[in-house]
C-alpha cells in the first residue's frame, strides 16, 4: 500500500453540528443503504421501540426526540445496514493476498458478509462452508488443545449483553479466563484507577447531574466527532450558564462551537460558544497540568479559607489528604508549567473556574488512558474531585466517556480476563462447575503468549483485533502462529486476512438487523456509558437468511463441545429469557431481569458512590493517591506522536479519507505538527516524512505521511489511528492496566519523497 497525498487541506473548522452534519447523516444513510432502508433505520435508532445506536457510548435522554442520533450514528448505522454484500463470487474472485494490499476503507466498503467461509490451511481463498462444519471445526479444535489456556476469546464493545454472558460462559466451561476484550485497549486504565481511588471501576453521574452541573471539564476527548450527541448536552448546560474547559493538546472544533442538528435554530446563526476555557497541553502532560490545577487550588483555599476545599467531606470520607497536600507543595511552578506546557495564568482561570463552581462534573476518554501513566492521569482527576467533594451529589463527578456502544456492558457480564471472586461464585452456583480462577491474557498478553506459541485458537466476536492492536507487524506475524482463528463479524477486515493456519469467517446479525432466532422476535440488551441498561431491537430484513446472531454463534459452539452439559445450551437460543433469567441471578443488580426488561425495557444499575455517597472501598473511604511527574525520555531531534480518530471514521472502520473538522481531505496519511517544530528541522507544511519510532533501542519506520502544520504544541504530532499502530511498541503500556500507550509514541522525522 502506498500512502497517498491529502488533495485538500483548508484549515480547521470553526463549528461543528448544523445542517451539514444533517446532510451528511442523510446521505451517508440513502446512499449506502438506499431510502426506505436509510430512513427506516435512522427512524428507529435510539427509540424505545428501536434498537440502541452502534456508534458511541453516550446515554439517550428520557425525553426522546425524533432524532435521538447524530451525524456519526447515523453513518454507524449507514455502514452497517447496506445493500451490498462481500459473498462468494467477491472472495472467489479475490486472493488473500490481493486483499491486503487493499486498506481497510477499501475492505470495508466491499458490503456485508453474509456466509460462513473457511479459508484452509496453504489455500489463497476463502471459500463457502455450512454452519454445521463450522461449529464441528472449532468444537474439535477445542477439544483437542493441551490445555485450555492455549484458546482466547476476544471481544469487541458491541456485543449485546446476551451474546456477551454466553460468550463468557463458553470460555470459562472450557476452562480459561483468556477473555481480552476491546476494553483493554481503551477505558483498562480508567477502571482501574477508580476501583483504586473510589472503589468502583464506572463513572459516577448520570446524564440528569449535567443539567446542575456548574462546571464541566473535559479532558483527552473530542466529542465533536466521537460522542457528537454529548455537545447537545453542553450545549443546554452552556446555555444554563455552566462553564466548560476543554483539556486538549488540539482545540478540537466540536468543542468551539455548536450548532446543534435536533433544532431548528441549529441550522442557522453562529452557534453556542462551548468551551470557555482551552488549556493546550502538551501531549502526556496532563499529570503536571492537573497537579497545577491543585496547586492553583490550595493558593485560592488559602486566600479563601472554607470556600474551595470541602474539609468536612474530607475528614469524613477520604484518606491519604495530608500527603497529596504535602506532594502539591513540593512541586515547583517552573516544572508544572514546563511538563503540562500550560502558562501559569490559564491554569489559574481554570481553578478559579473549578473553585467558583458548586458541582464539578470531569469528562475524559483516550486522551488520558492510553499513556504509560494514565492510571495516573484518572487518579489526579479523582484527587482534585475529592477536594472539592464532588462525589455523591447532583451535577458532579467522575465521567470516563465510554466508546463502543456496549463496551461497559460487555464488562458488567463478565468479558474480563481477571474476574473478581464473587463472580466465580455466583457462576459456580449457577451452572455447577468449575470455572478457573487463575487469570486470562488480556489483549496484549495475548499477542505475546501467541508471538510464544502458547495460543492454539483465537476467535473475535466482532471487532477487527490485528488493526486495533499496536505493533502491527508483530501482532500479524504472532496471529499466524495460531491453528485456527475464527472472526464473528459483519464486514470485512484486516483481522480476516492475518489469520491462523486455518481461518473461519462467521457472518453475524448486526444491531439494526432484525433477529428470529427461534423463529421468534428477539431483542437483547445493552448498558451506556452512565450504567443504563435498555432493550434494542433491530427493524431491518437481514440481507441473507444465512446470517445468525452472536447468541446463536456461541450457543451452537457449546451444545457441540457439551451436548449433555448441565448447562442447557440449546434453550438459549430459542428465548433470550432464559440468558437474561441466568444473568439475573448471577450479576448484581440484574435480579428479576427478564421481567423488569418486559415491563420497563429499562434499568439503573446501582452505583452506590452516585446513588448513597459511599465508597465500596475496604474502609469506606475514597483516596487520595499522590503520583510523580515523570516524563518520557524524548531527545532534542525527537517529538511525541499521538493518534486520534478522524471525523469519518469508526475505529477501525473508515467511511472517508476526509477528516471534515480539521479540514483534511483525501488522505489520512498526514502528521499534524507545530510549525516551529518543523521549521527547525527544516521541514515545511505539504513536505513528505517518514515517522520512526523509538523504544528502548527498537526502531520502527512508516514511510510517505505528508506534514500538516496545525495549531499543536510544541514537541506533539499527532497522526491517525489506526495507520499509524505500526509505530506503537507492543511493550509500550500503561503501568498497571497494561493499555498500550497509543497516545504518546516517541518519534523522530525524516524527509521522505
Ligand atoms: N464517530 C466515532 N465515534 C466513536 C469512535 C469512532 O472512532 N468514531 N470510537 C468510539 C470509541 S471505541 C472510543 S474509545 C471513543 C474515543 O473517543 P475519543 O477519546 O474522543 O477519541 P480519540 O480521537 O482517540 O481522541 C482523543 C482526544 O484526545 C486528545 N489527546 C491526544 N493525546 C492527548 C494527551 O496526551 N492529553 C490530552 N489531554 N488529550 C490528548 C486528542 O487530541 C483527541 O482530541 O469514541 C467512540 N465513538
Ligand atoms: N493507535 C490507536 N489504536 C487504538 C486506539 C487509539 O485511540 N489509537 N483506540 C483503541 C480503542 S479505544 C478501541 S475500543 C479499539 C477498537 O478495537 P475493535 O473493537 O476490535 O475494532 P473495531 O474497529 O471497532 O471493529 C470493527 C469490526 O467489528 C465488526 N463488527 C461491527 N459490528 C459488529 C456486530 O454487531 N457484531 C459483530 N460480530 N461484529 C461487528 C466488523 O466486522 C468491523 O470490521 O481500538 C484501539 N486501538
Ligand atoms: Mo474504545
Amino acid at each position: 500500500m502506498t500512502a497517498k497525498r491529502p488533495s485538500k487541506v483548508s484549515g480547521q473548522k470553526e463549528t461543528a453540528g448544523g445542517l451539514t452534519a444533517v446532510l451528511n447523516a442523510l446521505s451517508h444513510a440513502w446512499r449506502k443503504a438506499g431510502i426506505g432502508r436509510g430512513t427506516r433505520a435512522l427512524r428507529y435508532v435510539n427509540q424505545r421501540e428501536g434498537f440502541d445506536c452502534p456508534g458511541c457510548a453516550w446515554p439517550e435522554p428520557g425525553k426522546r426526540s425524533h432524532a435521538e442520533f447524530c451525524e456519526n450514528g447515523a453513518k454507524a448505522v449507514a455502514d452497517e445496514s447496506v445493500k451490498r454484500r462481500a459473498d462468494r463470487q467477491f472472495f472467489s474472485a479475490h486472493s488473500i493476498d490481493s486483499l491486503r494490499e487493499q486498506d481497510g476503507r477499501w475492505l470495508n466498503a466491499q458490503g456485508r458478509l453474509t456466509e460462513p467461509l473457511i479459508l484452509r490451511e496453504g489455500s489463497h481463498y476463502y471459500e463457502p462452508l455450512e454452519w454445521d462444519e463450522a461449529f464441528d471445526l472449532i468444537a474439535a479444535e477445542l477439544a483437542d488443545l493441551a490445555t485450555p489456556d492455549e484458546a482466547v476469546f476476544y471481544t469487541s464493545g458491541r456485543t449485546s449483553n446476551e451474546a456477551a454472558f454466553l460468550y463468557q460462559l463458553l470460555a470459562r466451561r472450557l476452562g480459561t479466563n483468556n477473555l481480552p476484550d476491546c476494553s483493554n485497549l481503551c477505558h483498562e486504565s480508567s477502571g482501574y484507577a477508580l476501583t483504586e481511588a473510589i472503589g468502583i471501576g464506572k463513572g459516577t453521574v448520570s446524564l440528569d447531574d449535567f443539567e446542575h452541573a456548574d462546571a464541566i471539564f473535559i479532558a483527552g476527548q473530542n466529542p465533536g466527532s466521537n460522542h457528537p450527541r454529548m455537545l447537545s448536552t453542553l450545549q443546554r448546560a452552556s446555555r444554563r450558564g455552566a462553564s466548560i474547559v476543554s483539556i486538549n493538546p488540539l482545540d478540537e472544533t466540536g468543542l468551539r462551537r455548536f450548532k446543534n442538528p435536533q433544532q431548528l435554530s441549529g441550522y442557522v446563526g453562529k452557534g453556542t460558544l462551548l468551551a470557555d476555557l482551552h488549556l493546550p497541553v502538551r501531549i502526556n502532560g496532563d499529570v503536571a497540568l492537573f497537579q497545577a490545577l491543585a496547586k492553583a487550588l490550595f493558593e485560592l483555599e488559602a486566600s479563601r479559607p472554607g470556600q474551595v476545599i470541602d474539609h468536612d467531606f474530607l475528614t469524613s470520607l477520604t484518606a491519604g489528604f495530608d500527603e497529596y497536600r504535602q506532594s502539591i507543595a513540593s512541586r515547583s511552578w517552573g516544572e508544572l508549567t514546563r511538563v503540562s506546557g500550560v502558562d501559569i495564568e490559564r491554569i489559574r482561570a481554570a481553578a478559579e473556574v473549578f473553585a467558583g463552581a458548586k458541582n464539578v462534573i470531569f469528562c475524559w476518554a483516550m486522551g488520558l488512558t492510553q499513556h504509560r501513566n494514565a492510571v495516573a492521569n484518572m487518579q489526579e482527576i479523582v484527587n482534585l474531585l475529592l477536594l472539592g467533594g464532588h462525589f455523591g451529589r447532583s451535577g458532579a463527578g467522575a465521567c470516563p466517556v465510554r466508546g463502543h456502544s456496549n463496551v461497559q456492558g460487555d464488562r458488567t457480564m463478565g468479558i474480563w480476563e481477571k474476574p473478581s471472586a464473587a463472580f466465580l461464585t455466583a457462576l459456580q452456583k449457577a451452572f455447577a462447575f468449575n470455572p478457573p480462577s487463575h487469570h486470562g491474557y488480556d489483549s496484549v498478553a495475548t499477542i505475546h503468549a501467541m508471538d510464544a506459541g502458547k495460543v492454539r485458537f483465537f476467535m473475535g466476536m466482532g471487532g477487527n483485533f490485528i488493526s486495533a492492536t499496536p505493533d502491527t507487524a508483530r501482532t500479524q506475524q504472532a496471529m499466524a502462529r495460531c491453528r485456527l482463528s475464527v472472526q464473528v463479524s459483519t464486514k470485512l477486515n484486516h483481522s480476516h486476512l492475518y489469520t491462523g493456519h486455518t481461518a473461519l469467517i462467521l457472518p453475524a446479525l448486526g444491531r439494526s438487523d432484525r433477529d428470529l432466532t427461534g423463529a421468534r422476535e428477539q431483542f437483547v440488551t445493552v448498558e451506556n456509558s452512565m450504567g443504563v441498561v435498555r432493550r434494542s431491537q433491530g427493524v431491518l430484513t437481514p440481507l441473507a437468511d444465512t446470517l445468525r446472531s452472536e447468541v446463536d454463534i456461541v450457543a451452537n459452539i457449546g451444545r457441540r463441545l457439551w451436548p449433555d452439559d448441565t448447562i442447557a445450551w440449546h434453550e438459549f437460543p430459542a428465548d433470550y429469557d432464559r440468558i437474561r433469567e441466568h444473568i439475573g441471578s448471577v450479576i448484581p443488580g440484574f435480579s428479576g431481569f427478564a421481567r423488569r426488561m418486559a415491563q420497563d425495557g429499562e434499568i439503573v444499575l446501582p452505583n452506590p458512590v452516585r446513588d448513597r455517597r459511599r465508597f465500596p472501598t475496604v474502609d469506606g473511604k475514597a483516596r487520595f493517591t499522590v503520583h510523580p511527574v515523570d516524563e518520557l525520555p524524548v531527545a532534542e531531534d525527537q517529538l511525541l506522536l499521538t493518534s486520534i480518530r478522524s471525523h469519518d471514521q469508526f475505529n477501525t472502520t473508515i467511511y472517508s479519507d476526509n477528516d471534515r473538522y480539521r479540514g483534511v481531505s483525501g488522505s489520512r496519511y498526514v502528521l499534524f505538527a507545530n510549525r516551529e517544530d518543523l521549521h527547525e528541522r527544516g521541514l515545511r507544511d505539504g513536505m513528505v516524512v517518514n515517522i520512526t519510532s523509538h523504544f528502548d533501542d527498537e526502531k520502527r519506520t512508516l514511510p510517505g505521511f505528508t506534514l500538516i502544520e496545525f495549531d499543536i504544541p510544541r514537541g506533539c504530532v499527532a497522526g491517525y489511528y489506526p495507520e499509524v499502530n505500526p509505530l506503537v511498541p507492543l511493550e509500550h503500556t500503561a503501568e498497571k492496566s497494561n493499555t498500550p500507550a497509543y497516545k504518546s509514541v516517541v518519534v523522530s522525522l525524516s524527509r521522505g519523497n
